[in-house]
């Protein structure tokens, strides 16, 4: 029996973390680590669906596990592992590809995207991306997905798979519910505020690095795309810019817009972009220095990917062994 719910969410090692990625995803992970059983991957899986650089992805992948530790998730309380090490994902992600249809998958949007931006390269693993992150979730018996905005639909999907899959075997996996959050969850490019800021974005103006230096952070923002009102209020439809730096500074500040209006009312852009730019250098600093520690100790990263990846084995073996059974699969004994 579970004692307490299950939280389970990943990112992908297909760069380095950027400030989206904390404030829609990392930073709602940081406050349940008693509350909840809570285990978070670093799925590499799903990052081969565009081409990697081998030994940059094995550097990015111990980056992104320190980054996890270095942002406040306490490798005793929570199962911190590496995808590729519990086979199970993998595994249940063929038998779920049984029970999805092309159709769903097809109307997918990040799909749709990375199919636009990866034109040369529409493998079939970014089509059936959505179903290893089924797998991921439901070989845990997960309860809740904390993710940004742009994960709900591949939330949906995994409910659907997830009650198919019980209308015909019965009561097999928990259905997960998504956490997203209200403010954060979408945080938009720097120089194209009509785009999400994304890890693997060419143009490093257009995302703030969790480990870009103080210098470059203040950079980035003062240059960042906004209007030519020279108001500080939020309007997402005819302010993107300034909106999506409101989001930030209100996530980063703990303040509401309204309060944030206040706080900038007769100033200029000039002046906003430099508060929010320090803003966010002050939260990142104590990340970095963690992250430069704990990148030095090599042994303790491979100790903690160890004990996590037997963790997550123990925990799902469970699950996966029931699917087997419950659709026929011969038991080896
Ligand atoms: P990639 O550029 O390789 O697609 P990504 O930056 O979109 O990567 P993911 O690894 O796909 O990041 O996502 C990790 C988590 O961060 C997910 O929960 C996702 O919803 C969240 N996330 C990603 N981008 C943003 C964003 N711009 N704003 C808020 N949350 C985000
Ligand atoms: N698809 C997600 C990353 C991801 C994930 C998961 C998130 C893979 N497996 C399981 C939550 C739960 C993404 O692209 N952001």
């Amino acid at each position: 029996m579970k004692d307490k719910k299950i939280i389970f969410s990943g990112i992908q090692p297909s760069g380095n973390l950027t400030l989206g990625n904390y404030l829609g995803a990392i930073i709602n992970w940081i406050p349940r680590q008693d509350e909840y059983n809570c285990i978070y991957s670093i799925v590499d899986l799903h990052a081969l669906t565009v081409r990697q650089n081998p030994a940059e992805l094995r550097q990015k992948t111990r980056s992104l596990l320190a980054l996890y530790i270095a942002c406040g998730l306490d490798p005793d309380k929570n199962v911190l592992f590496v995808q590729s090490h519990n086979g199970a994902h993998a595994e249940l992600a063929w038998i779920l590809n049984c029970y999805t249809y092309t159709g769903e998958l097809s109307r997918m949007t990040q799909f749709k995207e990375k199919s636009q931006s990866h034109a040369d390269n529409i493998n079939a693993g970014l089509f059936t991306y959505p179903v290893l992150m089924a797998a991921d979730i439901l070989l845990y018996q997960t309860d809740l997905v904390p993710v940004g905005h742009d994960q709900k639909q591949h939330l949906e999907i995994t409910r659907d798979i997830a009650q198919r899959f019980n209308n015909i075997y019965g009561e097999v996996f928990t259905v997960p519910e998504a956490y997203i959050p209200e403010v954060g969850a979408r945080i938009m490019s720097l120089q194209q505020p009509e785009n999400k800021m994304s890890k693997s974005d060419e143009n490093p103006n257009n995302y703030i690095s969790l480990l870009d230096s103080p210098n470059t952070i203040v950079k980035k923002f003062k240059r960042a795309v906004t209007d030519s009102e020279r108001i500080i209020r939020y309007d997402e439809k005819d302010k993107p810019g300034i909106s999506n730096l409101m989001s930030i500074y209100a996530s980063v500040v703990g303040k509401s817009y309204k309060e944030i209006e206040e706080e900038f009312q007769g100033k200029g852009y000039g002046d906003f972009k430099q508060r929010v730019g320090e803003a966010v250098a002050e939260t990142l600093k104590p990340i970095q220095e963690k992250h430069r520690e704990l990148m030095a100790d090599k042994g303790y990263l491979d100790n903690i990917m160890k004990d996590g990846a037997e963790r997550a084995e123990n925990l799902s073996y469970r699950t996966l062994r029931k699917v087997y059974k419950k659709i026929g699969l011969v038991p080896r004994g």
